[in-house]
């Protein structure tokens, strides 16, 4: 792979347009779907009775586009049905140890998992076996192991009903080891937004997209991570919207987008100018712009009130709804500007034109992701923006809200049946009563305790349904010492990854289908349904041909390993369930009556169904029964001081990732192309450490917890960031984030804050 960092980042064309077809072309070219009907599969995708994405979460519009689905939904379809595939036999060739040396692009590229396949340590290579096979050794060995040190961890990938019964078996078993991928993501949110609102999960709906006239953007990139984003707000700055955007790197989807379902507007290469302010603030540094922000308000309402003007702060809402506000006022009274402007780098003037647009718009969505979530504060960050939208009653309101955009395309719904490690989510006692079982009542491993126990060897068992949690996880060097440790490792997969590199004493992969697919059972072709990022609920069906005819589905999976680990129960009816997915969908309405009420009928409404929010109607399940307000500790949100020589880095995705699937290596958006081994830096900061652009480096981790970290073969380049603000990819720089550097409140780990010094190679 030739890097070309010869030249320095070129301009980059807008989002969306030419570049996002090429971009598809690529890896259809790359891929060659196995099937013709690959162009009618992506016709179906995200639209009522045919299959739901499996990339991002962002919802899907029940009045849809002729081809509702983006650049990077198309790529993860094409990526999966890939005409490679990953036979057994490839493992003539190879071995584990050698594989370690592959990148993980081509690790995936080798195609669609075929066959169940369990590692044999004396050849250093994985050898198929039968799925009965693998079944009984795994219910052999965890019937020896304790109870606490085997671990269920889920990527949010699979449907609910696979998901519902996961969980189920995991209780069944006998814990609450059930860490997902939103603990490294949007627990956060699971958490602080619950905490200060009530509401685990965003407050709007897709009507609030059609309705606002402003939208403000923390830490979110729609071009790369939801490009399906874009049409919505295209459509707003087409009626004259306001967005205002909050990131240290300008990224291209909120700087200008040419819509590429707009046959007129590609002809013309007709842009829209997305942002119209972006402001580059320093990495951690959102705490200080939202007080800036929310100093601005209460003067301009001091004024007002002054003048005899209308009231800039919504104090009806304040009085009516919320607690702990004074606090906060007095906070930013007494916070000066200079502490502000310090702390963020952006100017007074600059945050007070923001605040200029937030005060003038009527209808304000506030939206967020990992610029927020993942920082040792990222709940402070989260209560911060919560306060700005509260002050002038933006939440709860038609065309107004919260808007945490989601991960992996049913992270949420995992969560809402039962994918939790804290017993208290639980509804237990419908469990008692439905399957005549006791649930244990002690909380399990979240994805950072899981970490920590496996570090101290303390980890036994992990069964994975989807994921990478080898190079997800912070600390990733250390974790892939501490995983190989465990006496068993079950991964239920669709590509090979580098977690299969590091297998348990006994480990096994289990191919399973992808989303796409055709899952036959008795009954026939089965639905499974996935919950978007506004809550709505949607059925999918897949009718492409399997990969292979060994595969089964995630759902059949689950059942079988949970035959072979639980106690035989008559309640319990894995072999049942197998048969007809309806059932799980009526015991996941009898153990959530309220969120799934009449959940089989409701199943195909376009746009999905609406599980229902409170704090959508300002009913505020918090503790104090109110919308609580936050006041900060301090003006950033991360978990270290600034000192001479240390940078914050932020470990980022390119353009052509999803998570640890790695498409290819153009990050078009930020004209970086042919590698990912880069540091992106400010130039002065640059010169201060001599280096040039193209100069090889090392970083080092500069946490203060006595454990040597260090990322070599990066090479600089010269990149628009605050100084003092450094960028890496994700996973690549995982092993520079320390497992102990967590949002205090939810222990997500803090990867767009962690501390590093830098070394010319
Ligand atoms: N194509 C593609 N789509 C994806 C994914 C993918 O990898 N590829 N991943 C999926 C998953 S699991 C998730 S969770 C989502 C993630 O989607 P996003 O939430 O968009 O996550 P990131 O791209 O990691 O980071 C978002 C932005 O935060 C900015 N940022 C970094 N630090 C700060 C900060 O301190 N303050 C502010 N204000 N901004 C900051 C970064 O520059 C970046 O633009 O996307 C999902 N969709
Ligand atoms: N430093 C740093 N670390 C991060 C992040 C970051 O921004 N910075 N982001 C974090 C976030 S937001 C997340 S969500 C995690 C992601 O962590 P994970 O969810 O664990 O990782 P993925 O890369 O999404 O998992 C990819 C693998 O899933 C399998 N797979 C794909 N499709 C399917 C399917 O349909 N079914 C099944 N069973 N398997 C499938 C494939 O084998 C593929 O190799 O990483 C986190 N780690
Ligand atoms: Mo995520």
């Amino acid at each position: 792979m030739s890097d070309k960092l010869d030249k320095l980042p070129e301009e980059s064309g807008p989002s969306g347009g030419w570049g996002s077809l090429k971009g598809i072309a690529r890896i259809f070219g790359e891929s060659w779907p196995s099937s013709p009907d690959v162009l009618r599969e992506l016709e179906r995708q995200n639209k009522p009775g045919g299959f739901m994405c499996a990339s991002c979460a962002f919802p899907k519009p029940a009045n849809y586009h002729p081809f509702e689905f983006c650049e990077n939904g198309a790529k993860a379809t094409l990526w999966e049905m890939t005409k490679s595939r990953h036979t057994p036999e490839f493992w003539d060739d190879h071995t584990v140890a050698e594989l370690k040396d592959w990148p993980d692009h081509e690790l995936e590229k080798t195609g669609r998992l075929t066959a169940p396949m369990r590692y044999d340590r004396a050849s250093d290579r994985y050898v198929e076996v039968s799925w009965d096979e693998a079944f009984s050794e795994i219910g052999s060995i965890v019937k020896g192991l304790p109870k606490k040190e085997v671990v269920f961890y889920s990527s949010g990938h699979a449907g609910l009903e696979a998901s519902y019964l996961w969980a189920l078996m995991a209780r069944a078993y006998g814990n609450n080891n059930l860490p997902q991928s939103s603990n490294m993501c949007h627990e956060t949110t699971s958490v602080g937004l619950k905490k200060v609102i009530g509401s685990p999960v965003g407050t709007i709906l897709w009507e609030d997209l059609e309705e606002t006239d402003c939208f403000f953007f923390f830490g979110q990139n729609p071009g790369t991570n939801s490009p399906r984003f874009l049409h919505p707000l295209k459509a707003a700055k087409d009626r004259g919207a306001k967005i205002v955007t909050f990131n240290p790197v300008k990224e291209q989807g909120l700087v200008s987008f040419v819509d590429p379902q707009n046959l007129y507007d590609m002809a013309r290469g007709h842009e829209t100018k997305i942002s119209d302010q972006y402001h580059q603030l320093k990495a951690g540094s959102d705490i200080a712009a939202l007080t800036g922000l929310c100093k601005a308000v209460l003067e301009e309402d001091e004024k007002a009130q002054a003048q005899g003007r209308p009231e800039v702060v919504d104090w009806e809402f304040l009085k009516e709804h919320a607690i702990n506000y004074d606090e906060f006022l007095t906070f930013c009274r007494t916070t000066s500007w200079e502490q502000i402007t310090e702390e963020c780098g952006l100017s007074e003037a600059e945050l007070r034109q923001a605040a200029d647009v937030y005060i003038h718009a009527q209808k304000v969505i506030g939206v967020y992701g990992m610029g927020l979530t993942q920082h040792a504060h990222g709940a402070t960050n989260i209560g911060m923006l919560v306060n700005f939208l509260a002050l002038r009653g933006n939440i709860g309101r038609k065309g107004a809200g919260c808007c945490p955009v989601r991960g992996h395309s049913n992270v949420q719904g995992q969560r809402t049946v039962g994918i939790a490690e804290k017993a208290k989510l639980i509804p237990m006692d419908k469990l008692r009563e439905l399957y005549d079982f006791e649930p244990p009542q002690e909380d399990g491993f979240h994805i950072v305790d899981a970490a920590q126990a496996m570090l101290e060897g303390k980890v036994s068992a992990t069964f994975s349904l989807g994921g990478n949690l080898v190079r997800a996880l912070p600390d990733s060097d250390r974790i892939e010492e501490a995983w190989p440790k465990q006496k068993l490792t079950v991964m239920i997969s669709t590509k090979l990854n580098r977690s299969h590199l590091y297998p348990g004493e006994v480990a096994y992969i289990l191919p399973c289908l992808s989303r796409s697919e055709k899952d036959e059972q008795e009954t026939g072709n089965q639905y499974v349904s996935v919950e978007d990022s506004f809550s709505m609920i949607h059925g999918s069906l897949g009718k492409g041909a399997p990969a292979s005819d060994k595969l089964k589905s995630e759902l059949a999976i689950t059942c079988s390993i949970a035959k072979a680990i639980c106690e035989p129960n008559p309640k319990l009816k894995w072999d049942e369930w197998v048969k007809d997915y309806s059932q799980v969908r009526d015991l996941i309405e009898a153990t959530y009556p309220d969120d799934f009420r009449g959940f089989n009928e409701r199943l195909n409404e376009p746009g999905g169904f609406w599980r229902g929010n409170p704090a959508h109607d300002r009913i505020w399940k918090t503790e104090s029964g109110k919308l609580e307000f936050t006041t900060p500790s301090k003006l950033n949100a991360l978990g270290f001081d600034d000192k001479p020589g240390r940078y914050r880095m932020i470990t980022m995705r390119s353009n052509d990732q999803f998570n640890t699937t790695i498409y290819g290596y153009s990050d078009r958006f930020r004209g970086i192309e042919g590698t990912r081994d880069v540091l992106l830096m400010n130039k002065i900061d640059m010169a201060d450490l001599g280096l040039e652009h193209g100069d090889p480096v090392v970083v080092h981790g500069d946490m203060d917890d006595g454990v040597a970290r260090s990322k070599t073969g990066l090479k600089v380049v010269t990149f628009e960031l605050p100084r003092g603000t450094v960028g890496g990819y994700y996973p690549e720089c995982n092993v520079l984030v320390p497992v102990g550097l967590n949002d205090e409140l939810s222990k997500t780990p803090g990867s767009k804050g962690v501390p590093v010094r830098i070394e010319k190679a």
